[in-house]
């Protein structure tokens, strides 16, 4: 065993290794055959795609599993403190070509194929997307673990084994269909089921109070027992880092079946607890940005809290056995969002009920190991959960919230604000009403040492506006932490051809130094660079062009600007803006075919909420619309519109590099952060967009010249809402508008079918424009107006476009990540003995 003091003395930082293939081309030919014969059962003239794609993956999973034993022994010796990330989403995409990146695999695999006859893109196309996750919240949590192994932290990724991740989209008539995603029907090559790790979870029955000792104690007796088996995904570092692991639970029934009731010929029955056990890893909620407060959610929340807790325990008494004294210092468990806030009674309850604890003791170990991090403001996005259905669920857990509820509004509340009730139903983590409630935010904010927003404006209004009081009773508790991505996959995956002509010009370790592009401003003013810069940029385009081909048969020109939003739909990220300044620009060709602009594509890629009617009616009407322009010859294909299907992480991944225009045009004050905002402006997309969420940062780094900022601030948006907002005012006074939304109304986009895009115009008209989208709408013109005429001039172009790339070093979620550990979890790097 290692001594504290020996583990301290181990190097923080290792210097970047010699970027060279740990093996050659021969002896990873020889592997993939193995796999595709020893494993897959096939042989090289038979094989499919499929079959060469998973022998490749299994060839360097034998590298990556090297690395992961290395690393687990590593954190076992050192016996280092970790951050446990409970997320209900990760967001993974495709691993191959990440992995194959990360290991410095990636030309030798493509040699070693080309020598057997495959082609290394053409096999990634073959792995299916890691879809679970709906948006940012869940790939922000995988970029954060790549940064989390690249940097050498011991961290573990928990979360749900998700049979189905999030819906594949496609479109019948321009409407949005859902199919399920079925990312494992034919299994995953990656992950690794690990049977003795397996937990057993507990749900449902009543709460018993014996009076034995001193103390009253409660037992829960479990209506239902269910098992959790995880399986463990690795995560590869950058550039022979550690090997982290991801680990997913999956629900089991825990007997396969009720024997009893099978022997009596209840073959049915006796199936079905097994059915409903295997329920709750069954399929991803498709909601962002709402909370729908739904019985299997909350059981899906307390399912992997429950099993993650547990597996935490197990980890530790492993080492210290039932000695609690060093349980904070080697455990944080940062929450994110409010989603695994139930994870903080479950640990009191394994303390208090399990291990005897003092209630005083389990409070103080919580506290000290939990963080909460916010992403939303939206009032709709804040879980609360209706007592009654606590109740049901978890008995035990809602007697301890009300323990640290009465201790929280007694001590706490009382001691800042004596005597004011008011304050205390304010701040209770129970909403009194007519029906009450439990308030998952409340909860994660007491719980926790710190709580973080996502951007610096963000942190700003979760201090002033979503919770001030508790700002004022903790001023330590409320912090920031940037947003980031991880340029490995955003830069040196997804654009291979940038990331080479960067190597041309600045150390080659850029991608765990991202700082460095700063390297490239020199370049801004080099007519050849420029030109390089700009030559790989059409390459991209040339690339997307075909694939847009492929994908919906539409033609565009990789010469035109193309212009691109890329996010889930909602209503406050106003693709509905987007598409009514597009209606304005068809409306000024048709008025006047010499109409001045630069042919231009608008792209977009989104999925809707399956119960999110109007966000459903935009894509539809943006579907309609393009059909509509695409075909219409008068315009001289100056304007087209896309709406790519099924946008997930690996179609962001093909149209990122492509973009010149990034649109980031929520309403200030709604957007967290964003962080496909970054991806697109690291790789060399100019920002159109509000001073909202990180945009702010963006601007700040790139510079006002090299965005496009424009529209209504977080302070004039109150101040409008203030003064009363009636978007009549801009509908009846901006002629453009009122023909746009006329336009929209009439039957002009969908023939013969009156009204069928009305809903959008009722919405901004009728429903008060709760987003501002009129008032934004002139700002907006005038700001793509000036996008255009930058456009004309290749030069002031390409120059913003190098500034874009070369500035946005602050936005590696690395620095994210240091962020965490200076301010938040307090850890240490161990690089791993090898
Ligand atoms: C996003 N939130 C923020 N939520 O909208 C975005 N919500 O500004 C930010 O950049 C990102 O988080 C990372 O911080 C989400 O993506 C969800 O997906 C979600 C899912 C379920 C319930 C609520």
């Amino acid at each position: 065993t290692v001594t504290k003091k020996a583990a301290a003395k181990k190097p923080a930082t290792k210097a970047a290794s010699a970027r060279k293939a740990p093996v050659t081309a021969k002896a990873l030919q020889g592997k993939i055959i193995q796999h595709l014969r020893g494993t897959q059962g096939t042989y090289e003239e038979k094989a499919t795609p499929q079959a060469w794609w998973r022998a490749t993956s299994f060839a360097v999973n034998e590298f990556v599993m090297a690395g992961l034993t290395d690393t687990q022994k590593t954190h076992s010796r050192y016996d280092t403190r970790a951050v446990n990330y409970l997320s209900m989403e990760f967001l993974m995409g495709r691993l191959l070509s990440n992995n194959l990146h990360n290991l410095h695999l990636f030309d030798v695999t493509r040699a070693a194929l080309e020598g057997l006859g495959q082609n290394l893109d053409d096999l990634l196309e073959e792995e299916p997307d890691m879809a679970l996750g709906n948006g940012g919240l869940g790939r922000l949590a995988a970029c954060f673990l790549d940064s989390l192994a690249t940097m050498n932290l011991p961290a573990v990724g928990y979360g749900i084994h998700y049979e189905h991740g999030l819906f594949e989209q496609h479109f019948r008539d321009g409407r949005q269909i859902e199919r399920p995603d079925a990312w494992r029907e034919y299994g995953n090559p990656w992950e690794v089921c690990r049977p003795e790790s397996a937990q057993q979870v507990k749900l449902y029955g009543y709460v018993e109070t014996r009076y034995e000792g001193a103390t009253p104690k409660k037992v829960w007796h479990a209506g239902r027992t269910i098992k959790a088996v995880p399986w463990d995904i690795p995560i590869v570092g950058y550039d022979g880092a550690n090997v982290n692991i991801l680990r997913l639970w999956e629900s089991r029934a825990t007997n396969f079946f009720d024997w009893d009731v099978f022997n009596a010929g209840g073959y049915v029955d006796a199936q079905a607890e097994q059915a409903q056990a295997e329920t709750i890893s069954k399929v991803l909620y498709p909601n962002d940005e709402t909370d729908a407060g739904k019985e299997l959610r909350l059981i899906q929340q307390y399912f992997f809290c429950a099993a993650s807790v547990a597996d935490i325990v197990r980890r530790y008494r492993r080492a210290h056995g039932d000695d609690w004294t060093s349980f904070p210092k080697l455990v944080a468990i940062q929450l994110n969002d409010t989603h695994p806030a139930i994870a903080i009674p479950e640990l009191m309850r394994v303390l208090i009920d399990d291990y005897d604890m003092a209630w005083k003791d389990a409070w103080g170990i919580c506290q000290q190991v939990f963080s909460y991090t916010n992403h939303t403001l939206l009032p709709e996005a804040l879980e609360k959960w209706t007592v009654r259905l606590f109740e049901k669920v978890l008995p035990r857990h809602l007697d301890i919230i009300y323990d640290i509820n009465h201790q929280f509004l007694t001590q706490q509340v009382d001691a800042q604000w004596p005597g004011d009730d008011a304050m205390k139903q304010h701040l209770s983590i129970i909403e009194e009403g007519h029906e009450r409630m439990v308030r998952m935010g409340h909860l994660s904010v007491v719980g926790s040492h710190k709580v973080n927003g996502v951007a610096q404006v963000h942190s700003d209004l979760v201090r002033t506006d979503l919770f001030p009081e508790f700002h004022e009773l903790w001023p330590e508790k409320l912090t920031n932490v940037t947003n980031g991505i991880t340029p490995r996959r955003w830069l040196k995956a997804c654009n291979p051809r940038l990331a080479a002509l960067i190597d041309q010009h600045i150390d080659a370790d850029w991608p765990l130094h991202l700082d460095k592009l700063k390297g490239l401003i020199a370049k801004a003013d080099d007519a050849k660079f420029q030109q390089a810069f700009m030559a790989v940029k059409r390459e991209n385009k040339v690339d997307l062009v075909a694939e847009i081909h492929r994908l919906t048969g539409i033609e565009v020109s990789p010469d035109a600007l193309f212009d691109v939003q890329i996010k889930r739909l909602h209503e406050y990220k106003r693709q509905h803006l987007n598409l009514l300044h597009i209606l304005a620009l068809y409306r000024r060709l048709l008025d006047n075919p010499e109409y001045n602009m630069v042919p231009r594509v608008f792209l977009f890629g989104a999925k809707a909420a399956p119960g999110y009617h109007l966000a459903k009616d935009i894509i539809f009407a943006i579907n309609k619309v393009a059909e509509r322009i695409n075909n219409d010859s008068r315009i001289g294909g100056k304007l087209k519109v896309v709406m790519l299907p099924n946008y997930r992480v690996s179609l962001a991944e093909k149209m990122i590099p492509a973009a010149d225009v990034s649109e980031q045009i929520s309403t200030a004050g709604k957007e967290a952060s964003g962080t496909g905002n970054m991806k697109l402006a690291l790789n060399g997309a100019l920002t159109i967009g509000t001073l909202d969420g990180a945009n702010i940062e963006i601007a700040e780094e790139a510079g006002a010249d090299h965005c496009f900022i424009f529209g209504l601030t977080v302070d004039e948006v109150k101040a409008l809402n203030a003064r009363g907002y009636n978007p009549y005012d801009f509908y009846d006074h901006d002629e453009e508008i009122r023909a746009v939304l006329d336009w929209l109304d009439s039957d002009y986009f969908t023939p013969g079918q009156p009204g069928a895009l009305a809903s959008i115009k009722h919405s901004l008209l009728q429903g008060g424009d709760p987003y501002k989208v009129l008032a934004d709408f002139r700002a907006y013109s005038d700001a793509q107006r000036n996008v255009d005429e930058k456009y004309r001039d290749g030069t002031a172009w390409a120059r913003s476009a190098i500034i874009n790339t070369a500035t946005m070093g602050k936005f590696n979620s690395d620095r994210s990540i240091q962020d965490y550990v200076d301010r938040i979890w307090h850890l240490k790097a161990y690089p791993r003995d090898n």
